[in-house]
């Protein structure tokens, strides 16, 4: 890592203490710090005392295989019923569950524990009617509605482990996913809203069920949601299944078994650099333990918290935090269908207000473009009920998270930056919001139980005021088992670099500043490499971001004959900003050079009017080096929007 680059992120000197009301009231203290890490298998054991178990576990931790993990080993449990039936019957059944707010306007729905329990308990019933049983897979391609965690529960109950697979993707996606892990049933609906109108759904799941029986796989049963009442061609009377036939009519009676600790849970597919996406499998108490632990520590859950986390359930922060951690510890969460600027660009404010929402989770992604529209939709909006901010999938831009904790937050609430993965399962390096300061950029230090350090080549640590890769140097509850139906290739993506050692190598790179807190970089993939300088994209996007005129930015590296690789960058204008004025490109090179050195002046810059990004709100830089390098766009079914690539080509082919 350069001077210059390193430099550049020690200056940042804003600090932000926790509110003292928060502080003195707090879930965790500091204290915990210290316990964890004296005794890291004991404090697990505690955490996992939160669930109720039909059968205590022999053993916290089997490691003597490594990478394989058991926890919680000779324990047996129900998610579902951890997760529903024992807020019921500890007397919170008339607690709400779900505010489930629809895109359209006035379609809202509240969703008790108790009503919560009925549902889940008939699907379930529906599901073994179905034909599926202990060990099958199903998978929930779904849009943001009640009856897609309904399902996911009831895939729990029944001890089906389940893949969602994110309503935005193409059915080729679908029926690779569907083919992988051999999944039986699908759980689906005719459509969702999206933007105002009423996009389909189970036309792709037809589709993805020829090509899935194209690779020799069979699709048993579609059990299918009306959602949106469209009219649907080429229904199968001996495949397909309406859910309110089905569903709405069976018991509400259903017994939770048990299953084991290492029972799994789910399989949520994620893309890998190259080939195929992993399926990641999750198992049931380790990862539980780990998702209501950190819920309720990192968010500083209360019981009467109103709790909202904007990612969808297809992707991990919806599994982690929409579902098994909030549910688990019993909190009232809001779940909401459609975007955030349908049908107005305060509809997300509007939420807050009217739900009293206390604490909120979202994706810088999403805090950028509110940057972009200007803070005077927020503004019109009372948000005085929020006390914790959350921020994931990406590093926060400092200008971003201090305009979040300022126009958001009005200035008093802390913002936690956490870092984590599919991989991971849960939380694993954030601030605490009642123990540590915040400061912005940062991700601070790994939460208490969770041992991390930033390595170098030789998986020596770097010390203070130094770059390296992120690893994790002990194994955590709620970590990935394998990838599905590939050992191998787990033991190669993760434990490989650092295997002497037994570190999981996360792929991501870091820093630690002279305080010893850390600083993600991007994936190890997005450093570049200018006249022998390794530069980080996050921060020369950070760099643009400070700059008055732009929301967002995204930077890769380029091939260039006389540099090795040369900064290309694409921005995005604040609406404010208008054209940006006549020397804007120049305007901005020079701002990167001042803010960070002449090093990191981009080569290039080009105005766009979107980035191409994955659902869960990751940039795609592949796509964006292949403008660059001007090469045919690669695949882009992993956008969230595929249309963007064809703005972005046309403004370059203008030289815009
Ligand atoms: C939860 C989630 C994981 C990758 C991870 C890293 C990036 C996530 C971050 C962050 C910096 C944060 N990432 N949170 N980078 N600061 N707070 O996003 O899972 O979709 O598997 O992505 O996302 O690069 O390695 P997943």
């Amino acid at each position: 890592m350069s001077d210059e680059t390193l430099s550049n992120l020690l200056k940042e000197d804003r600090r932000f203490e926790p509110p003292a009301d928060l502080a003195a009231n707090a879930n965790v203290t500091a204290e915990a710090y210290a316990a964890a890490e004296r005794d890291p298998e004991g404090f697990w054991a505690e955490q996992a005392g939160r669930l109720d178990w039909a059968t205590p576990w022999d053993r916290v931790l089997n490691w003597d295989d490594p990478p394989f993990a058991k926890w919680f080993e000779g324990g047996r449990l129900n998610a579902a019923y951890n997760c529903v039936d024992r807020h019921v019957e500890a007397g919170r059944g008339d607690k709400v569950a779900f505010h489930f707010v629809g895109e359209p306007l006035g379609d809202t729905r509240d969703i008790t524990y108790a009503e919560l329990k009925d549902l889940v308990s008939q699907a379930a019933n529906t599901l073994v009617d179905l034909g599926v049983r202990t060990g099958d897979r199903v998978a929930i391609y779904m849009p943001m509605i009640p009856e897609a965690v309904v399902a996911m529960l009831a895939c729990a109950r029944i001890g089906a482990p389940h893949t969602v697979v994110f309503g935005g993707f193409s059915s080729d996606a679908l029926a690779s996913r569907l083919e992988d892990c051999q999944a039986k049933v699908v759980v689906t609906a005719d459509g969702g809203y999206r933007r105002g109108s009423a996009s389909a759904l189970k036309p792709a799941v037809d589709e993805a069920r020829t090509k899935a029986a194209e690779l020799g796989h069979t699709v048993e049963k579609v059990l299918v949601v009306r959602r949106t009442g469209q009219d649907l061609d080429g229904w199968d009377d001996d495949v397909d299944v309406w859910w309110h036939d089905s569903v709405d009519a069976a018991s509400t009676e259903h017994t939770p078994e048990a299953f084991d600790a290492e029972h799994p849970l789910y399989v949520m597919y994620t893309s890998g650099t190259t080939g195929k996406p992993k399926g990641i499998l999750h198992t049931t108490g380790g990862y539980l333990t780990g998702a209501a632990y950190t819920h309720w520590a990192v968010f500083d859950l209360k019981p009467d918290d109103v709790y909202w986390c904007t990612a969808d359930i297809g992707w991990v922060t919806g599994h982690s935090y929409i579902v098994y951690g909030p549910l688990a510890n019993g909190a009232t969460q809001v779940l909401y269908e459609g975007t955030p600027d349908s049908p107005e660009r305060g509809r997300w404010w509007k939420i807050v207000e009217e739900l009293k929402v206390s604490i909120f989770y979202t994706a810088p992604t999403a805090i950028r473009s509110f940057m972009k529209q200007g803070r005077e939709i927020p503004d019109a909006h009372d948000l005085s009920s929020l006390r914790v901010l959350g921020s994931v999938g990406e590093p926060i831009n400092p200008e971003a998270y201090v305009w979040y904790r300022h126009v958001i937050g009005g200035d008093r609430t802390p913002v936690v930056d956490t870092w984590w993965q599919t991989e991971t399962g849960q939380i694993m390096i954030s601030p605490l919001p009642g123990v540590t300061h915040g400061k912005p950029g940062s991700a601070m230090i790994p939460i208490p139980g969770v041992s991390a350090e930033v390595v170098d080549e030789q998986g020596e640590p770097v010390g203070n005021g130094a770059g390296g890769y992120l690893v994790l140097t002990k194994p955590w509850p709620a970590m990935l088992r394998t990838i599905w139906g590939d050992d191998e290739r787990f033991k190669e993506t993760y434990w490989s670099r650092f295997e002497k050692l037994g570190f999981y190598f996360a792929g991501d790179g870091a820093k630690l500043d002279d305080d010893g807190d850390l600083w993600v970089l991007g994936r190890v993939d997005d450093v570049m490499n200018v006249s022998g300088h390794r530069l980080s994209t996050t921060e020369i996007e950070s760099a643009l971001v400070s700059h008055p005129k732009v929301a967002e930015a995204a930077v890769v590296g380029a091939k260039d004959e006389d540099t090795g690789q040369a900064v290309c960058a694409f921005v995005i204008l604040r609406d404010e900003a208008g054209d940006g004025g006549a020397d804007i490109v120049e305007e901005l090179r020079n701002h990167v050079r001042k803010e960070i050195g002449p090093i990191a002046k981009p080569r290039q810059i080009m105005i766009v009017p979107e980035l191409p990004k994955t659902r869960s709100g990751k940039i795609m830089r592949r796509l964006l080096r292949d403008v660059a390098e001007h090469r045919d766009v690669g695949d882009v079914t992993t956008l969230a929007d595929s249309s963007v690539m064809d703005l972005i080509a046309a403004g370059a082919s203008t030289g815009k």
